[in-house]
């Protein structure tokens, strides 16, 4: 089964919290990043809380290993599940988000290759492929990778195995639910759903990439 991870980008706590329960019976887990947690703070995980849904923090943590290890450990004693970090900053800071996921009961996503058009610049030449062997070598849960570029996402999957991969871009970014849905895990979809005129609806209308 591919999952559907709603991406809860709205800027006030009472719209995100009537999105997220219009949408809840048709998504798998809810992400929250900069633009919620910024508005509503940390805290917004406890309000969520009621839904059941397992709650993302995309940080897309890159800082030195002691950062990022005080970083995760806000994020999972504040109620969220997962912890997506970049990859990027090397093998001791990816093992740090790594690590204090696993000891604290979550898990930790690894961006591999992002999907706007400017991640081309830096991702190519190799460097996605490596980070993704990293991401398995230090024992992350999986890799985000593009869902705007499904030839990467085969490419990266070769070499991540059964690890999981959740893709973004899909929708207002251009990419397609059924080109990508079958090569990951979970598709992540954030515009298309919660600037719908319906946001419940419009997450139906993708429930079979749940299938
Ligand atoms: P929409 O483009 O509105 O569907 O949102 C996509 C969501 O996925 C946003 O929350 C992005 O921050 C996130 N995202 C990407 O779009 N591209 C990436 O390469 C990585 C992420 C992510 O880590 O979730």
């Amino acid at each position: 089964m591919t999952e559907l991870i709603l991406a809860l980008d709205v800027m006030d706590q009472d719209h995100a919290l009537q999105v997220a329960g219009e949408c809840a019976p048709h998504i798998d887990r809810i992400k929250i990043g900069y633009p919620l947690v910024l508005s509503a703070g940390l805290s917004i995980a406890s309000r969520l809380e009621d839904l059941g849904l397992p709650l993302i923090a995309d940080f897309k943590v890159a800082d030195i290993p002691n950062t990022n290890r005080l970083i995760a450990e806000q994020v999972f004693s504040s109620g969220f599940q997962t912890l997506i970090c970049q990859g990027f900053t090397g093998e001791d800071a990816i093992n740090a988000c790594v690590e204090t996921a696993h000891s604290m009961g979550g898990t930790c996503m690894v961006v591999a290759e992002m999907s706007h058009p400017g991640a081309v610049e830096f991702f190519g030449h190799g460097v996605a492929e490596r980070i993704a062997r990293l991401a398995v070598s230090c024992n992350a849960d999986g890799i985000i990778a593009p869902a705007t570029r499904p030839d990467r996402v085969r490419v990266l999957r070769d070499l991540i195995g059964s690890r999981l991969i959740w893709s973004p871009g899909v929708g207002a970014q251009g990419g397609n639910a059924d080109s990508i849905a079958s090569l990951v895990d979970a598709i992540i979809v954030g515009r298309q759903i919660y600037e719908a005129e319906n946001p419940g609806t419009e997450a139906l209308s993708l429930a079979h990439v749940r299938r």
